[in-house]
């Protein structure tokens, strides 16, 4: 199948279109590039959500109910669920591709696991390329779960239309975790596990420190016990309210451009840096005297970035970073 079929399926709806084009994707180079720019004119309109918080919150099982309570109003949606890199199997973890097996007979439903690959932050180096994959199939909702307390809800926010930050009783970083800029990109809270004691205190907590430092919009909270379903159905009602009032004046277009500026810094950083440690000669030497304090990290930053201009002018450095030689 030529890449152009591919996209063109893909922008179809065909499921097992999109899982080929993922994969196509993650394997990155010319042919990803190809692919994405055939179908990025078809997303965004997609509603994507973010739902992020710390290991073991029930995160997965939210995302679970939420996908039947999709369902149940007759929208299609597809859930990715972005995992820590297990150090010994370097693969994604299973758990949540068994936990949702029951959606995967389900036309109307798309579910890939990806894994970070030890990349900094919530995401996968493809994670915002995945999405847009996903949304240009014509998904009604997007759900990409995170893991993580402070960088990986910023990084999904960026991503992400609305972004619920899961956070459950008994946890005593919970409240910390607040205060390192999470609740500045939290859309929606999510106080899960409410069957567990403290959950009202916990909300009670939460809305306190919101009150305080933003006092002009305070998200909503909502507690819910995915286990059994309790307060999803509320959930999907504050998403859409949330979905709304994105809708209204120039707020989504806000949202898009801050998407657009987040991504290509993040590429761009990714694919100079790339460029500029393979153009420093003996950039393992400059690391290593780098780690012995032999050099200063300016210096450093310095030889890397003459390295890069003298590689050649910035437009064929970014096309040759395109296209990198495995
Ligand atoms: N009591 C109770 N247990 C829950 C609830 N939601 C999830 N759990 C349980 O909590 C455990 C973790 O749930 P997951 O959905 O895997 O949590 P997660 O946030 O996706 O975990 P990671 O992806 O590993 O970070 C599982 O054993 C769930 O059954 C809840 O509302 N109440
Ligand atoms: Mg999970």
């Amino acid at each position: 199948m030529s890449r152009g079929d591919l996209a063109t399926r893909v922008r179809a709806g065909d499921r097992r279109a999109l899982a080929r084009a993922i994969t196509c994707v993650e394997r990155g180079g010319p042919a990803a590039a190809a692919l994405l720019d055939a179908v990025y004119g078809a997303s965004g309109q997609a509603h994507t959500i973010g739902v992020t918080g710390p290991p073991g919150a029930g995160k997965s099982t939210l995302v679970d109910r939420l996908i039947s309570e999709l369902r149940g109003k007759q929208r299609s949606v597809a859930a990715i669920a972005v995992d820590p890199t297990s150090p010994f199997s370097g693969g994604a973890l299973l758990g949540d591709r068994v936990r949702m097996m029951r959606h995967f007979a389900d036309s109307g439903v798309f579910i890939r696991s990806m894994a970070t690959r030890g990349h900094l932050g919530g995401l996968a180096p493809t994670t915002r390329e995945v999405i847009h994959l996903v949304d240009a199939a014509g998904y009604d909702a997007v759900l990409v779960e995170t893991v993580g307390v402070g960088q990986a809800e910023v990084d999904i926010a960026s991503a992400a239309m609305s972004t619920i930050v899961v956070l459950v009783p008994g946890q005593g970083d919970a409240i910390q975790a607040l205060k390192a800029g999470v609740m500045e990109v939290a859309d929606l809270f999510v106080i899960n596990k409410a069957d567990h004691p403290g959950a009202g205190r916990l909300r009670a907590e939460v809305e306190g420190m919101l009150r305080l430092s933003m006092p002009e919009r305070v998200p909503p909270i909502v507690q819910t016990v995915a286990a059994t379903g309790a307060g999803v159905a509320e959930l999907l009602a504050e998403l859409d309210a949330h979905r709304a009032w994105l809708n209204g004046r120039e707020r989504l277009l806000e949202l898009r451009r801050r998407a657009a500026a987040a991504e290509v810094r993040e590429a761009l950083g990714e694919r100079l840096a790339r460029r500029a440690l393979a153009a420093l000669p003996d950039a393992g030497e400059w690391l290593e005297r780098l780690a012995r304090r032999d050099v200063a990290p300016s210096a450093v930053l310095a030889a890397a970035e003459q390295a890069l201009f003298r590689a050649g002018d910035g437009e064929s450095a970014l096309v040759d970073a395109r296209h990198p030689t495995p």
